[in-house]
């Protein structure tokens, strides 16, 4: 197999020449692919925008800014006080927000590693083979071109800091997919184990964790936000002394379950009010990485690079505890109701996106093309028209820019192993800017039933029976690229092997069955 990274293979020469097309050029491309000519047809007759108005002139492109985008693992919509959380305080989330353009219908995937391969490639996880969190159907298709290839062809520094999730064998790994700098866990998270290949060093913890750092591990000191956002921040300090313009991607692994506190100072504001003992430490969780965010900004100033440096903040998927506060938002994570999809979405541009909300429909797959034009970096023709996303760059720069309708997928995955045949309309929806299609049997009126509560499949017809088409084409267009579906792992996690090899041991009988890659087919009980 050709070795290249995937975007040298796909323009069939080294990739720093610009190809000459400007990125504001996305939505003139006459050879977009079928679905999304069908997306524009469809908006054009529902609410008579032309398709012109995607276009809008934008000046982002003049500057090369400094881009950081922090993700955050199973924190929702709700956690955050500037959403109206009634407990849980977040100052300097609440700062940025206050700085920020303001995406306020934002949807991502309804788990961990569909959404981070969405933002990566600019296109629906499936068509990159990621239908799971494990089982080797987290592993993002070797074909796919990341963002980070785009970026780093364009002349970006690119690091990765805390969770990637796209595949822990060598082949797959972010120092192969764009990332100079990579310090990261192994699997969804600290201390995991699956079968196959999923999975991190051994016995490791969210405090003082064994962390591979440019493919070699290294043990660190403390609790792991404060570890993954002290890297990354002494990284970027190296990229502005160095005079290169930087891409961070900060993915810590929190508030993810296991619920290990930061420690009783982050606790202490959360006892004795009525949570349990998970919520207490999940909003502790919470509360210690606003601290780091704070953190990072604070050193944006410091290092002068604040007005040059767009912060993006975005979290993977909908909150993981029951019970606590969602915005009246149905439904929480691994669901796709909007409590499941529906995320916080911050662009803060000092100086040139005025702050405030943006109602534009828009979701992961839009980071993409939006990274690529901030960046003035050159997308190949070859992957352009994939892109299913929008540059969102004329939202940020104008909250009342029109914004043609357009539909979206969410979808689960997580089908037993082989069972794709029965998952069509399992855990399944579709949704233009007003209603969502769910499981092909329910249909909610979003602008006027946020919360999902009254089906309303039978008054619009004619609305169903678009979505129902739209979604029939695009079923059928992601089922040849599940090429995960039966992929058989390794027997032994390649993080605990490659950390054994490095300091020594092995697995014991326990570990050796709960890495059997015999399990994907014949998962214990
Ligand atoms: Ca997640």
């Amino acid at each position: 197999m050709d070795s290249r990274p995937a975007l040298e293979r796909a323009v069939g020469r080294p990739t720093a020449r610009a190809n000459g097309r400007a990125p504001a050029e996305f939505f003139h491309r006459p050879d977009w692919c079928p679905l999304w000519w069908f997306v524009l047809f469809a908006a054009t007759c529902w609410f008579g925008l032309p398709q012109e108005l995607f276009a809008g002139e934008t000046t982002a492109a003049a500057g090369r800014p400094n881009i950081v985008l922090i993700l955050t693992d199973d924190q929702g919509y709700g956690e955050i006080s500037a959403h109206g959380n009634p407990i849980l305080r977040t100052p300097h989330l609440d700062r940025l927000h206050a700085a920020s353009a303001r995406l306020t219908d934002f949807t991502v995937s309804p788990t961990c590693a569909p959404t981070r391969a969405a933002l990566m490639t600019g296109r629906h996880e499936f068509r990159s083979g990621v239908t799971h969190t494990i089982y080797e159907r987290e592993r993002l298709s070797l074909k796919a071109v990341t963002i980070a290839e785009v970026l780093r062809s364009a002349g970006y520094a690119t690091g990765i800091f805390g969770k990637w999730h796209l595949g822990d064998e060598d082949a797959y790994q972010p120092g192969r997919r764009g990332f100079d700098e990579t310090f990261i866990h192994g699997g969804g998270g600290i201390g995991q184990t699956f079968p196959g290949s999923c999975g991190d060093a051994p016995d490791n913890g969210y405090f003082d964790p064994a962390i591979l750092h440019n493919g070699r591990f290294v043990r660190t000191r403390g609790y792991c936000t404060d570890v993954f956002f002290r890297r990354a921040v002494e990284w970027m300090a190296a990229q502005r002394t160095a005079g290169r313009p930087f891409f961070a991607y900060v993915t810590p692994n929190v508030p993810h379950d296991p619920f290990i506190s930061p420690g009783p100072e982050w606790e202490h504001p959360y006892l004795d009010r009525g949570l349990g003992t998970n919520a207490v430490a999940y909003y502790a969780m919470i509360a210690n990485l606003d601290f780091n965010v704070g953190r990072l900004l604070d050193q944006l100033e410091r290092e002068h690079i604040a007005t040059n440096t767009v912060v993006i903040f975005l979290t993977d998927n909908g909150h993981s505890v029951p019970g606590l506060f969602n915005a009246g938002m149905r439904a929480a994570k691994g669901t796709v109701y909007q409590g499941g999809v529906r995320v916080p979405s911050f662009w803060r541009w000092p100086g040139r996106w005025e702050p405030g909300d943006r109602p534009q429909m828009a979701a992961h797959v839009d980071v993409f093309p939006t990274l690529a034009e901030l960046a003035g970096a050159p997308v190949p023709d070859t992957v352009r028209p994939l892109l299913e996303g929008h540059s969102l760059v004329p939202a940020l720069e104008n909250p009342r820019v029109p914004w043609p309708d357009r539909v979206l997928v969410s979808h689960l995955g997580r089908w037993k192993t082989g069972g794709v045949a029965d998952a069509k309309f399992t855990h399944a929806a579709i949704r233009n800017t007003r209603f969502k299609l769910v499981n092909n049997v329910e249909l909610y009126d979003l602008q006027s039933d946020p919360a999902e509560s009254r089906n309303v499949l039978d008054a619009h017809p004619q609305v169903v029976s678009d979505l129902r088409a739209a979604y029939d084409r695009w079923w059928a267009e992601i089922l040849p690229n599940l090429e995960n579906e039966l992929a058989r792992g390794p027997a032994i996690n390649p993080f605990k092997a490659r950390y054994w090899a490095q300091f020594g041991g092995g697995p014991t009988e326990a570990l050796l069955r709960r890495m059997d890659p015999e399990r994907k087919f014949t998962p214990a009980p």
